[in-house]
């Protein structure tokens, strides 16, 4: 009896812990809280890339391991500039051999958000995780060269927001996923200090 109090208290004081309000009050946030900084990347400054090659949009999005979370830097060719702008983010499936960005799933949403209502930019720690357009931005076509840091992805496997083996995803205007990539481990890794 006293310890399912205690349960229930508990509870409740995690659920009071899920309201976080942005600078505008509507931010909401996963049913897990808000997302937390990734600061245990096993090996910062490894790259992963995942390559953009079908017949229209080419190019990369690299993600190295940071001390904080992770860098990104879209360097992609092709999107029709008449569709965009465009959203990106990290979807929980890689791309299967057959190119389609159909079967990546959904966003990684490692804190249980859901994509309703959208993200609010100035509380990214309530958003979903793979959401990368929402906290950063929607981009135009048809050549984009854009970095910025997330610090709630992961390279390390054991955390929350492990992007590693997952679908990059652009959508265009109308929200349908026009170009996929996996994001892989690089062959090129800087050398061991
Ligand atoms: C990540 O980006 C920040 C800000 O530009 C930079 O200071 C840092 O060195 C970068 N980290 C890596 C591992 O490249
Ligand atoms: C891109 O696709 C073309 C045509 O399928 C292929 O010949 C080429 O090797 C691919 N390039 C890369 C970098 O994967
Ligand atoms: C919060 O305010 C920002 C900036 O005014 C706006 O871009 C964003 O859409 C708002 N968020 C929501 C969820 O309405
Ligand atoms: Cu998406």
């Amino acid at each position: 009896m006293q310890l399912l109090s205690l349960v229930s208290l508990l509870g409740a004081a995690a659920l009071g812990a899920c309201q976080t309000s942005g600078a505008n009050g509507t931010a909401v946030t996963g049913k897990l809280g808000d997302a937390r900084q990734v600061r245990n990347n096993p090996v910062i400054g490894e790259v992963w890339v995942a390559t953009f090659n079908s017949s229209t949009v080419k190019g990369t999005v690299t993600a190295i391991a940071n001390t904080v979370g992770v860098n990104y830097t879209i360097d992609v060719t092709g999107l029709p500039a008449e569709k965009g702008p465009y959203k990106y983010h990290v979807h929980l499936k890689a791309v299967p051999a057959d190119g389609n960005c159909a079967d990546t799933g959904g966003h990684l949403d490692s804190y249980v958000r859901g994509d309703s209502p959208p993200c609010d930019a100035s509380a990214p720690q309530t958003c979903e995780v793979g959401d990368l357009s929402g906290k950063y931005g929607t981009v135009a076509g048809p050549t984009v060269l854009k970095s910025f840091n997330d610090p709630y992805t992961a390279l390390n496997i054991i955390m929350l927001g492990y992007i590693g083996d997952r679908g990059i995803v652009f959508h265009d205007a109308s929200s349908a996923r026009i170009a996929c990539a996996t994001l892989v481990k690089s062959p090129n890794q800087p050398k061991p200090q």
